[in-house]
């Protein structure tokens, strides 16, 4: 009692000197949508979705029609955080799942961390995907405040309805699958989340953020409101269902409308518009439920559909009304512009990416571009780098083709890198590479400027460590019985295979890593093909058993999994690969084959060579 009321005391002295600096500083809000398209929306384009709001925002703001995310959830929000390309701040191949040991390193100095240290009340009011693991929930990044998701909507078991749209038959339970969904409240569980739940997440988060902005409108503040729409499962709320002509995920998209209009009518309302900066974005590009029209590709890829989002910059007297900016720009250029507008500090002891891009924001005459190049990484790889217009994309993209295209393109020559002109040709459509020698060869003098840094494959010195706990638990504990292979009355026959078990012998602890020895992926209807589970059967369970191998980002790859610490190798027996049903939908019955390799972390702690 006498520490709340000392606290209590010691924030009212501190209460002038706050309120005398935030007459000066404006505040900050990103809204960030997952998973929505380029054409998605009214201003880029769209004619099925109706998005009177964003239309409005539009009109009253400056279209960034070159902004870039990245192609999936993780990468994305790391670069938005922290100022950085992904590859820097997280490298990770893919995302971040339920109970991972690894998430964005607390070391890193995030956004919210800058702002916070300026003086600045702090919020994430939904998504966050940078590690579920208390050491790496947002309120250990410089969040005051985190209510929501520890990660996408679809990452629980399907009984929960996680697995399938409002309304659609629950697909069978596979294996032990993930742990029930949490729905958080800086860092405690509030509840597990039902599809009820899935459906009131848009005004939850909603609400939540016009009572922030209410509570906040006399000091500044960085509200970040990331929903979990518009990502599978399509759950519109209940007064959105069917309100649209377009089905669920029309009806939804209308409904994040709709809250991006509270929220500026609560920044109105509040007398906040003219001292406020609103950033509208989406933290990858559609999938192929969305629109991307007329850019290529989809969520997952680095073609512009995949990392080029629709965002809407609104700050009323300080932003052009109804104009727009081509420039480059991208997630990674929020931290930098916060900060220099809110008087904060960017980090100065590590090598950040983005950059203030508030003259392109301002529309300032004769600005110049802030950014002359961008890379283009999935995961780890470079596949791609652009040069004011053009873009080459280099062989890595060009065979991360379908499987069911990857037979003809193996039997293909290798490929030489492709050249667009993103000016004259948005949609990738014509490679001019034959025509523009002297063009090809000074890009891939960038990608070679890139080598001793990011470099264009793997771990390289540029990226940073990632964070890493022992024994990561789920949020909610698992409460469903294992279902593996035989043992699950329900679960399909597992054909099995005598694993080949290499490199194991002499490691004592590490992680194992499967490698698959062809590709076995092919887009779902959803754009997120599911391959393969790896399930360990027999009295021997270890921690994390079964890993479902999503290769989402990997089609035409050799899928690779990680399995969880085990400390006992010798005790390994042969695992079951088990075909899913979508796979056995699409005629796929034979289970691939592979091997499971070792990894001393004490010699390779960045596992780069197993
Ligand atoms: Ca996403």
């Amino acid at each position: 009692m006498k520490i709340s009321l000392l606290s209590l005391v010691m924030c009212l002295m501190a209460l002038p000197a706050v309120a005398g600096e935030s007459t000066l500083k404006p505040n900050f809000i990103v809204i960030n949508i997952d998973d929505l398209g380029y054409a998605d929306i009214g201003p880029f384009g769209s004619t099925l979705n109706r998005t009177p709001n964003l239309d409005r925002m539009a009109r009253e703001g400056r279209k960034l029609t070159s902004f870039y995310a990245a192609p999936v959830c993780s990468p994305s929000r790391a670069a938005l955080m922290t100022g950085c390309y992904p590859k820097r701040a997280l490298p990770i191949p893919h995302v971040l799942f339920p109970a991972s040991e690894t998430g964005l390193a607390p070391g890193e100095i995030t956004v919210a961390e800058v702002l916070k240290a300026a003086g600045y009340a702090t919020a994430i009011v939904g998504k966050w995907h940078l590690g579920d693991q208390p050491e790496f929930l947002p309120n250990r990044q410089g969040f005051d405040l985190h209510f929501g998701l520890p990660y996408s909507n679809d990452m629980g078991p399907a009984e929960d309805g996680v697995k399938s749209d409002l309304g659609k038959p629950l697909p069978p339970t596979k294996g032990k699958g993930q742990p029930p969904l949490p729905l958080l409240r800086n860092g405690q569980v509030v509840k597990r989340v039902l599809p009820d739940d899935q459906q009131a997440l848009v005004e939850l988060y909603t609400t939540e953020s016009v009572r922030y902005i209410a509570a906040h409108k006399s000091a500044p503040f960085f509200l970040y409101l990331a929903h979990n729409a518009v990502h599978f499962p399509i759950y519109p709320g209940k007064e959105w269902v069917g309100r649209s002509t377009n089905g669920l995920y029309s009806d939804w998209v209308e409904e994040v409308d709709w809250s991006v209009g509270k929220v500026l009518d609560a920044l109105r309302e509040n007398g906040l518009a003219d001292r406020s900066l609103v950033i509208f974005t989406s933290d990858n590009g559609g999938t192929q439920r969305a629109v991307n029209r007329p850019l290529r590709g989809f969520k997952g890829s680095t073609w512009e559909g995949g990392m080029r989002v629709p965002t809407i910059a609104w700050w009323p007297g300080r932003i052009p009304a109804g104009t727009a900016s081509d420039a480059i720009s991208g997630m990674f250029d929020l931290l930098p512009t916060f900060a220099a507008l809110a008087g904060g500090k960017v980090p100065g002891d590590r090598k950040l990416d983005g950059a203030n891009i508030w003259p392109l924001l301002a529309g300032e005459p004769n600005a110049k571009p802030v950014h002359e190049v961008f890379y283009y990484y999935r995961g780890l790889q470079l596949e791609a780098v652009r040069d004011l217009e053009w873009k080459l994309v280099l062989p890595a993209l060009l065979t991360n083709a379908p499987a069911k295209k990857a037979a003809n393109a193996a039997a293909q020559a290798p490929r030489g890198p492709q050249l667009f002109n993103l000016k004259t040709d948005v949609g990738e459509t014509s490679d001019v590479a034959a025509q523009y020698p002297d063009i090809v060869a000074r890009l891939e003098r960038l990608v070679a400027q890139m080598k001793d840094d990011l470099g264009t494959a793997g771990l390289t010195a540029g990226s940073r460590p990632l964070g890493r706990v022992a024994n990561p638990q789920p949020l909610i504990p698992y409460d469903v019985k294992p279902k593996t292979g035989a043992a699950g009355a329900s679960a399909p026959t597992p054909t099995a295979f005598p694993a080949p078990l290499t490199n194991v012998a002499a490691s004592t602890s590490g992680h194992g890593l499967v490698r698959f020895d062809r590709p076995m992926c092919t887009t779902t209807r959803e754009g997120w093909p599911r391959g393969v589970d790896v399930t360990q059967p027999g009295a021997k369970q270890f921690p994390g058993w079964p890993v479902t191998v999503d290769q989402g980002v990997n089609p035409g790859r050799n899928p690779v999994a990680w399995l969880p610490e085990v400390e006992a190798p010798a005790d390994i027996t042969p695992p079951v690969v088990q075909v899913l049903d979508e796979r056995k939908e699409e005629g796929v019955t034979e289970a691939p084959r592979f091997l499971i390799e070792r990894i001393n972390h004490a010699n390779d702690p960045d596992e780069t060579h197993p």
